[in-house]
């Protein structure tokens, strides 16, 4: 076992959405998702500038009277749900490590945390690196991103860096369904996802409790299950040919179909609001007048917009959002290589004191 281990990962923007499980315990999703993972450090465009990093310190110690769990300086109530997700994912790892001790987290987030920036994404993906590497443990990043996977789903493809598919799997037990890198980051480095935050409120339906909602009352939902197949097959040729208009119609419809069942379910579910609909309007003008899909927006379960691009385009679209008033803030953030391991220098434990720094 070794001391203080600290980690920097970041959090994905999906292609192919997730939103729906089959099986609610093992959190195994109704069909695979494709996503990008993000680059930690942005280019600030607008307003307050965030970069996108979840820095994570861990410590197992018997010197610890308790577990312990620092948010952005604040000790969190272990009850609560996003950390109890993380805490399912401790607790495989130390129950694999045979380690009886206590841990201490500490992580903090530079970006503005629940409202559609994956967070927990970020977060899971991150503590599952430094907790296995603190208790010694030599995992593969496929059996990471399935214990990632039990935590929050989308957090299995925040393991990997590039561009990542977690398949959907068949099997009732789980085993096939992991996340796997389709492309490194270098594969595509003028791709671009300009973020653009109308909100950084917390949202009022947890994605977990949303998308059960859906699953359960949207008559819509079987028919996306169609549309998916088709969707998946034009992201996986767009991204073999580069194709930067395909890429982003199919980006576009994808997170308009995921949308609709949201609002279709009962009571309805609505994350986009009117500022997130400028945007939308915004990108489909520039489209139209390019004569072509020059960018494509998606949105995640929150307001603000992610619009996939390529760095030629990027100015292009900065000025197409000019004129849209609820924009706070828009960075823009390429493809990163995933959770990266730090130096002692780095921690945010003081390992004296067995307590945040
Ligand atoms: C995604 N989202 O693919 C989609 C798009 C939100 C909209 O994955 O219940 O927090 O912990 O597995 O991973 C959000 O869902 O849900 C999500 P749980 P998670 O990125």
């Amino acid at each position: 076992m070794r001391g203080t281990v600290t980690y920097r990962g970041t959090p994905n923007i999906a292609l192919i959405k997730y939103w729906g499980k089959r099986d609610d315990k093992l959190i195994l999703p109704c069909n695979s998702s494709i996503s990008l993972t993000l680059k930690g450090e942005t280019t600030a465009v607008k307003g307050v500038p965030f970069n996108l990093y979840t820095k994570t310190s861990v410590l197992f110690s018997d010197k610890l009277a308790e577990d312990a769990f620092y948010i952005n300086g604040k000790k969190q109530d272990l009850n609560d749900k996003d950390v109890a997700e993380r805490f399912y994912v401790i607790n495989q790892l130390r129950e694999r490590a045979g380690n009886k001790s206590h841990v201490l987290v500490v992580s903090e987030n530079s970006f503005p945390t629940a409202s559609g920036l994956a967070s927990s994404a970020s977060g899971i993906a991150t503590l599952i690196y430094a907790v296995s590497r603190a208790l010694g443990l030599n995992i593969s990043e496929k059996e990471l991103s399935m214990i990632a996977r039990q935590g929050s789903g989308s957090s299995c493809r925040s393991v990997m860096g590039g561009i990542v598919k977690w398949e959907k799997g068949t099997a009732p037990d789980g085993s096939d369904s992991f996340a796997h890198q389709l492309y490194p980051a270098s594969y595509w480095p003028d791709l671009k996802d300009i973020i653009v935050i109308v909100s950084s409120a917390k949202k009022k339906v947890s994605s977990r409790a949303g998308m059960a909602q859906t699953v359960k009352t949207s008559p819509l939902y079987e028919s996306r299950q169609k549309v998916l197949d088709k969707h998946i097959a034009s992201v996986g040729a767009a991204l073999r040919d580069k194709d930067l208009s395909k890429l982003a119609e199919t980006v576009m419809k994808e997170s308009n179909n995921m949308h609709a069942t949201m609002l279709d379910t009962t009571p309805p579910i609505m994350y986009m609001d009117d500022n997130s609909k400028a945007i939308v309007y915004a990108i489909e003008d520039l489209n139209k007048n390019e004569g072509r899909a020059v960018a494509g927006y998606t949105f995640d379960a929150g307001a603000n917009a992610h619009i996939i691009t390529i760095e030629g385009n990027k100015d292009k679209v900065i000025n197409q959002l000019k004129g849209i008033e609820g924009i706070e803030s828009i960075v823009v953030a390429g493809i990163g290589n995933g959770p990266e391991l730090l130096g002692e220098d780095e921690s945010l434990i003081d390992s004296q004191r067995l307590a945040p720094k």
